[in-house]
């Protein structure tokens, strides 16, 4: 933060839509800074740390909070405080040349930079500088990053495909003596149900052992083989909760701790129509038994052409770190374990929509293993899981044996599919 740049002010928060809070601004940002669409700034407010954009409202500027800020500083709608904001770096004027010279020739891009959070700022600059010993590919990261800040994308791809149709065969797929998804009026079914919503509430998560037919897992294997050499890898750094670093939170603090995920994603329109896990998922069978377990009346597989199915491998020194999932649930069918790690670390329910628990997430992150369960998958289970509340991780994998599993996509509303924005971002294309 320059000092020149500092803007120091006193002020009433103002109550704002779903529990924020408004600052107006009682300066013209365009002229403190330069002009941009939006204004990424960092700063305090009484002392406490924070962080977000000025944006303008139709009058002038205003600067918002969000709910979970105000919780965590006990700073509340009608206080008067002091706040000083600055803008956060590294800004266009401290950019190479090359990079000065392309945005200078795209304004859109500009444009987008200079609204996008630092964090994003500083990865793409990152990204680009890190080809000291590769000069040849300077150039094409340039043009590769312009072209993502055009599109209005703020982060180059991180791992991570459609379906409708009214259901293939599966019965050489799902061991459905044991399983039968088939029989929606069976009490056996019902039985099934209600044995997976009891492990959902008590433990968190389903696992069905064997779920999957050992042909049907050999024949996935197989593909997965096939299909690795046109697998997308994914490495990057991230907090639990996707976020951005908070670099205010203190430097133990879940919204500060980094953790780390490496794998390899063979996206839906990679998978064969034939394949066992495609048609078990393309099954409208399967997707009433995942809603009757979720107590859902309805799910819809998701619409989207790369992230409705994916079969991920994990390979020596691949790992997902601790997160909590974006969505409420998940579904996941494991065809192969490492040699060595690569084991699920599960910690069901250690939030609430209402208490984000900071303190016991520290304490996990910082290595502590209370509530903490290491779920064993052996080839062929089929798991349900509430990772939105559930901290979880994949331990890093060693050793030649990949493992390999796959993640199925679902929604409570028809025809769900990423941006192609995202889709860039999880799968390198557009599809
Ligand atoms: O691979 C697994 O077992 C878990 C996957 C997961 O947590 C995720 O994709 O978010
Ligand atoms: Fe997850």
């Amino acid at each position: 933060m320059r000092a020149m740049d500092v803007q120091r002010f006193g002020a009433r928060i103002a109550a704002g839509p779903r529990g924020r809070g408004v600052i107006t601004v009682p300066f013209d940002p365009d002229e403190a800074w330069g002009a941009k669409a939006g204004h990424p700034v960092g700063g305090s407010i009484n002392g406490r740390c924070v962080r977000g954009t000025v944006t303008p409202d139709g009058r002038g500027w205003v600067f918002t909070v969000t709910p979970m800020w105000m919780r965590d500083t006990g700073v509340a709608a009608g206080d008067d405080v002091i706040v000083e904001l600055a803008p956060e770096g590294p800004q266009r004027g401290d950019l190479a040349d090359d990079i000065a010279a392309a945005l200078a020739a795209n304004p859109a891009a500009a444009a987008f930079f200079d609204t996008l959070a630092q964090f994003y700022r500083k990865a793409y600059l990152r990204w680009i500088d890190a080809t000291t010993r590769r000069p040849d590919l300077r150039a094409a990261r340039i043009a590769e990053v312009t072209d993502l800040l055009a599109a209005g994308i703020k982060q180059r791809p991180r791992s991570r495909g459609p379906a409708e149709g009214t259901g293939p065969a599966y019965d050489d797929v799902v061991d459905l003596g044991r399983y039968p998804v088939n029989a929606p009026s069976s009490p056996a079914y019902r039985h099934l149900v209600q044995t997976c919503q009891e492990q959902l509430r008590r433990h968190g998560v389903a696992q069905l052992t064997g779920f999957l037919t050992p042909a049907a897992v050999t024949e996935m294997l197989a593909l997965a083989g096939q299909l690795a050499g046109q697998a997308w890898a994914s490495d990057q750094s991230h907090t639990v909760y996707f976020e951005p670093p908070d670099d205010c939170a203190g430097p133990d603090h879940p919204r500060a701790l980094l953790q780390h995920s490496a794998k390899k994603a063979i996206a839906f329109d990679q998978i064969p129509p034939g394949a066992p896990i495609r048609r078990l998922y393309e099954s409208d069978d399967l997707t009433g038994f995942i809603a009757a377990v979720l107590g859902k009346p309805v799910l819809y597989r998701s619409a989207d052409p790369l992230d409705a199915l994916e079969i991920a491998v994990f390979s020596d020194g691949d790992e997902l770190g601790w997160h909590f999932d974006n969505s409420e649930f998940s579904v996941t069918v494991m065809y192969q374990e490492s040699d060595a790690g690569g084991h699920f670390d599960y910690c069901p329910g250690l939030r609430t929509e209402h208490d984000q628990n900071y303190p016991g997430v520290q304490k996990i992150l910082l290595g502590g293993s209370d509530g903490v369960t290491r779920l064993p998958a052996s080839p062929g289970t089929l798991a349900v899981f509430r990772g939105q509340h559930a901290l979880h991780r994949v331990t890093p994998v060693s050793g030649p044996r990949p493992r390999i599993n796959s993640v199925l996509t679902y929604g409570e509303h028809p025809g769900m599919k990423l941006s192609e924005l995202t889709q860039r971002l999880f799968y390198g294309r557009t599809a």
